[in-house]
């Protein structure tokens, strides 16, 4: 009897080994796999999701999400600008290692080496199907790029099977979009061409011509290329048929996301949505405008709370809400003048699309890379709210954890347990980075070394967090940051400066001017 157990169980053990050898123990099963779903919203402020209950705008879809998931109060992109923010949540790398990653023109070449990997390229080869829809603003090309030609170095040499793309903002030349390796809808017979140098002899711009400014004028900087009744940054010239409408974007945009999704299939789905809204030029459909009583930039936070409401009845139809896990966040805090007449500051009211929160895009205090965050899967994530203390840039290694890889030492940390709403701690510590100056976030404390240079970014009228001395502010009493504590603070500053140098040098650092004063 004994012999015949033991013999069963020896048999059975060999079964279960055969049997998940047969499986293929190191890959989950594609039905298992979450469809994966990153709303990227550009320069939307905490106080402007209604959920988050700062500000006067309705958003009811994007509110779907909170009352639904996890709904974020400690949560940040690396930086207060788009590149570095965007540089960060794909490759899991720290922003400022590398000194290209600031502010790109519309004809900066590849900020991402095609060694380096990507979120996309991780999620590809486990099988995933990938996909960029929307603002790339990461480079593209080698340096001498003709855009009539087919695209080297575009997303889709970095782990993403489809891409349908602006190649930097609204506010910038070329107002085309990019289909895969093309330029959608362009002729032989006039080709386009672009520069961030010079202008092209003949071509008008928002200075010789300003009778062309028929939607929006200039506030400061965009006054160059002038298309569709508003003024670019950068000169442009030809490639009339392939000029998008900024009007129809954010519907271009969702049709070429649901075209993407498509239906329910065994191969799991990973798209970065990557919007436009309500970063300026603030030119949202005919349908919103005047809708929200704030002018252009009310308007467009419409429309995209309308986008975030058309994707989330697709998956629902599609039968595919359960299972997706959709992230919901922005590239950097708001600001309402941001070059463009529009009556941004004249009609926003009552409305605080910061939240309170000190600084804006652009500034090392909190309103700089502190955004709406919401993480959403009905099959794992129960409702709720959480103040664990979480970072875009842990994307990387979370998701490699979520499919069980193990991924090298890097900036980028699991936090899975804190982005699925199980861990109410998250990260220990951050580092955050404004116009190549950094800030650090440990525990409560928010410190900001000592910088040269202006305090206020005049035009734009938020404070840069930029002091001749250093800040030191307690988050849970004064998330506002109005008391600077650091005068008082000599031992802790010192703890705070060692250990913000300390994560700094962590890993490799290749941006080598990175010096801390
Ligand atoms: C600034 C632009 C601003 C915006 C920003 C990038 C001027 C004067 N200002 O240089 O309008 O385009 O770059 O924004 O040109 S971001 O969200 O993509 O980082
Ligand atoms: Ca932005």
């Amino acid at each position: 009897m004994r012999i015949t157990l033991r013999l069963f169980f020896s048999m059975k053990v060999l079964w279960i080994g055969i049997g998940l050898l047969l499986c293929g123990v190191r890959q989950l099963p594609a039905q298992n796999k979450p469809n994966i779903l990153i709303i990227y919203a550009d320069d939307l402020g905490i106080g402007d999701v209604s959920a988050y209950g700062k500000g006067k705008l309705a958003t009811p879809n994007i509110d779907k999400l909170a009352q639904g998931g996890v709904r974020f109060n400690n949560a940040y992109a690396t930086s207060a600008t788009c590149t570095p923010s965007r540089y960060a949540l794909l490759t899991g790398q720290y922003p400022w290692r590398n000194p290209r990653a600031k502010i790109l023109t519309g004809d900066a070449p590849a900020l991402l080496d095609t060694a380096q990997k990507t979120v996309a390229d991780l999620l590809k080869t486990q099988g995933y199907r990938t996909g960029v829809v929307g603002k790339w603003h990461l480079g593209l090309g080698n340096g001498s790029m003709d855009w009539n030609q087919p695209i080297q170095q575009n997303p889709n040499d970095l782990g993403f099977d489809y891409s349908f793309i602006m190649a930097a903002t609204t506010d910038r030349v070329p107002t085309v979009y990019i289909e895969n390796r093309r330029v959608l809808g362009l002729s032989a017979q006039d080709p386009l061409q672009v520069s961030y140098e010079k202008n092209f002899p003949g071509e008008p711009t928002a200075l010789t011509s300003p009778e062309l400014l028929t939607k929006q004028k200039w506030h400061h900087g965009h006054n160059q290329s002038v298309h569709n009744g508003i003024p670019r940054i950068g000169f442009m010239r030809g490639g009339k048929s392939a000029l998008w409408q900024d009007e129809t974007m954010g519907d271009v945009f969702v049709e070429k996301a649901l075209n993407f999704i498509g239906t329910a299939t065994t191969q799991p789905f990973f798209l970065y949505f990557a919007l436009h809204q309500p970063h300026v030029p603030r030119v949202p459909h005919p349908r919103f405008v005047g809708k929200s009583g704030m002018g252009p930039r009310g308007d467009a936070i419409l429309e995209l709370d309308w986008c975030v409401g058309e994707i989330l009845k697709h998956l629902q139809n599609k039968g595919l809400l359960e299972n997706t896990l959709i992230l919901f966040s922005s590239d950097n805090g708001p600001v309402l003048n941001d070059g463009y007449y529009d009556d941004a500051v004249e009609k926003v009211g009552a409305h605080d699309p910061f939240g309170a929160l000190r600084g804006g895009k652009y500034s090392l205090f909190e309103g700089g890379a502190k955004v709406p965050f919401i993480v959403h899967w009905p099959a794992r994530v129960r409702p709720g709210v959480s103040a664990a203390l979480v970072c875009q840039l842990d994307l990387y290694a979370s998701l490699a954890a979520l499919l069980k890889l193990k991924t090298p030492l890097m900036d980028s940390q699991n936090q899975l347990a804190a982005l699925l709403g199980k861990d109410k701690k998250g990260r220990k510590e951050l580092v955050l980075e404004a116009s190549g100056r950094l800030a650090y976030r440990s525990g409560p404390y928010a410190f900001i070394p000592a910088y040269q240079g202006m305090a206020v970014h005049k035009e734009v009228n938020i404070e840069l967090g930029v002091s001749p001395s250093a800040q030191l502010y307690d988050l849970r009493s004064d998330p506002g940051q109005k008391n600077n504590l650091a005068a008082g603070s000599a031992q802790l500053l010192a703890k705070l400066r060692s250990a913000m140098q300390k994560a700094v040098g962590a890993y490799q650092t290749i941006n080598e001017d990175l010096q801390l004063k």
